[in-house]
């Protein structure tokens, strides 16, 4: 493989892990747990992984002998910069257990646990992979697993290769069917345990006990440095309006955190429009209102955060897109009927079958924007937001808004506009100090769950704002975060999504603030991620963790 100079020096890297992983650890079991709603049916549908215990590690004093495990890892969903060193983790983890310990990796996603593809990931391809961005060393995928067959194909693997446990790095939808995946092994004595790690960019996997999704830290880094690269641009020229689309499938936790780094003029909240119920047409007059009030202080540029999720969050826009998953549920009948007209025809024979309301907002759509929202769901049903370019969409609505007031002589500045996406710049970015000793905790954690024959387990690594070598490491029962929610029509547990709390310290640090950065142009221009150099400057991670703990 060819690498750079400075691969080179990041290969030699060493992450830094809690202390009560740098020895002999000890499992702490503490209280048993329930699911944060709807418990009764929880219980139900998982009656081997529900209710167990929290466990936390302590740093052990006796050494004992442990037997060799075989593990298997699978990489699930978007790439998330730190997953090679999870896996790194999990490599060291199992051979300090024992050195006969082995470890493979499946191809593709968790397709490649179905179709029995992987690979075996020896010392040789584990060091190539140490502290680098991307999941390139098995490479990722979008299967669901979710059905009997897939488990019982997996199964047969697991059996041939002589697993004791599976790894499922992953979202809140990989790590539900992980869990699913760990209840039917349980149910049927099949000897495979199954661990979930936290993983997504859009760090909307958090809660009591998971902090932070890995990824989210690096991501957010990237994406502040571009963002203050285009302030510095905007504040120099002074002749653009940049609309900045960022990646964030549902949750603005990625907006949220690179304003509070970054203070650009507008950054909307999606938690927050769904909050006040606000239309597309109160959105747009919010963000026109700052272009004018600028623009009265000689100040014809900003930069507009939007995040990626957005439209699902406006009242009436996430109705329509809720008929429209509905109509175009893969398989259906009406799906078919729908990809056999002619593309001309697509657009009239959806508005006249959904209810009139949604038609009127679909029809009043651009039609690009209205033909982005009925391209193929993703494998969990869901609009594929990132297709659907809402930075357009609102930088169109508030030139038309501009005119009107221009006309009504209330606004007499001028609106150039700059459009950007940025979400893949920073999905696969080397990680952070923060996510590198962070993924490495949490697989080293996976491999110590699994020697104790643990399943149904999250890797859980608390007290992040801390020293590494204060982190509490620990497995939380994935069960604990689940509840009931609607999916394709029908009730299914599933892990609840952690969108922006308005009552949150982030939040309301940048409500408190916002109005100031709106009018004046106080942008922070934060450069890149620091590999080398000093503590203060490489380690901390981000905003929304150190208000969040402060
Ligand atoms: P995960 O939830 O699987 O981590 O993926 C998150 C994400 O990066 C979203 O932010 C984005 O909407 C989506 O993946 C894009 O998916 P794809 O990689 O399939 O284009």
């Amino acid at each position: 493989m060819n690498i750079s100079a400075l691969q080179k020096e990041r290969a030699k890297y060493q992450p830094k892990l809690p202390k009560s992983l740098n020895g002999t650890v000890k499992l702490v079991e503490g209280v048993k747990t329930e699911s944060v709603a709807d418990q009764k049916e929880i219980e139900e549908l998982f009656p081997n992984t529900y209710g167990m215990p929290l466990i936390s590690f302590e740093e052990g004093s006796d050494a004992k002998e442990n037997a060799p495990v075989n593990v298997g890892v699978i990489l699930s969903g978007g790439q998330a910069p730190g997953g090679h060193n999870v896996i790194s983790g999990i490599f060291d983890g199992i051979k300090s257990i024992n050195p006969a310990s082995r470890l493979f990796g499946f191809l593709g996603g968790p397709g490649g646990l179905v179709d029995h593809k992987y690979i075996e990931l020896t010392a040789d391809i584990i060091d190539e992979y140490r502290n680098t961005g991307g999941f390139d060393i098995i490479g990722s995928g979008r299967t669901k697993l979710e059905e009997t067959a897939q488990f019982d194909k997996g199964l047969e693997v697991a059996r041939e290769l002589g697993l004791n446990a599976l790894v499922v790095i992953g979202g809140d939808d990989s790590n539900t069917n992980a869990c699913v995946l760990a209840e039917y092994y349980a149910s049927i004595n099949a000897g495979v345990q199954v661990i979930g790690c936290p993983k997504t960019i859009d760090g909307d996997l958090k809660n009591e006990m998971i902090e932070t999704s890995f990824g989210f830290d690096t991501a957010t880094k990237v994406y502040s440095e571009l963002i203050g690269n285009i302030q510095r641009d905007a504040n120099s020229a002074k002749k653009y309006w940049h609309f900045i689309k960022l990646m964030g499938r549902s949750a603005s936790h990625i907006g949220l955190e690179c304003a509070l780094k970054t203070q650009p003029n507008i950054t909307l909240i999606s938690e927050e429009v769904a909050e006040k119920k606000q239309t597309l047409s109160e959105v747009v007059n919010y963000m026109a209102d700052i272009v004018v009030n600028r623009a009265e202080n000689g100040d014809n540029f900003g930069v507009a955060l939007i995040p990626e999720g957005l439209v699902e969050f406006i009242p009436e826009m996430k109705t329509l897109i809720s008929e429209l998953n509905d109509l175009l549920a893969e398989g259906s009948l009406k799906e078919k009927e729908f990809k056999h007209l002619k593309k001309s025809h697509r657009l009239t024979w959806v508005a006249e079958h959904i209810t009139p309301k949604s038609a009127k907002v679909f029809k009043s759509l651009p039609n690009g924007i209205a033909t982005q929202l009925t391209l193929d769901r993703d494998p969990h049903g869901n609009v594929q937001v990132s297709l659907i370019e809402t930075e357009k969409l609102l930088g169109e609505m508030v030139k038309e808004r501009l005119e009107e007031l221009k006309k009504a002589g209330k606004f007499s500045g001028k609106f150039g506009t700059q459009y950007h996406f940025f979400g893949y710049e920073g999905r696969c970015a080397a990680p952070s100090n923060f996510d590198a000793d962070y993924c490495y905790s949490l697989g080293y954690t996976a491999s110590v769950l699994i020697s104790d024959g643990k399943t149904g387990y999250m890797s859980s690594v608390r007290n992040l704002t801390a020293p590494a070598e204060d982190w509490i490491a620990g497995g939380v029962p994935i069960t604990m975060m689940m509840n009931m929610e609607k999916r394709h029509g029908h009730m299914k547990p599933v892990i609840q999504k952690a969108l922006v709390e308005l009552d949150g310290a982030p939040y309301k640090y940048f409500v408190s603030k916002r109005g100031e950065w709106a009018l004046h142009t106080h942008f922070v221009y934060p450069g890149p991620i620091q590999y080398f150099g000093p503590s203060e400057v490489c380690d901390p991670t981000t905003e929304t963790l150190k208000l969040e703990q402060s």
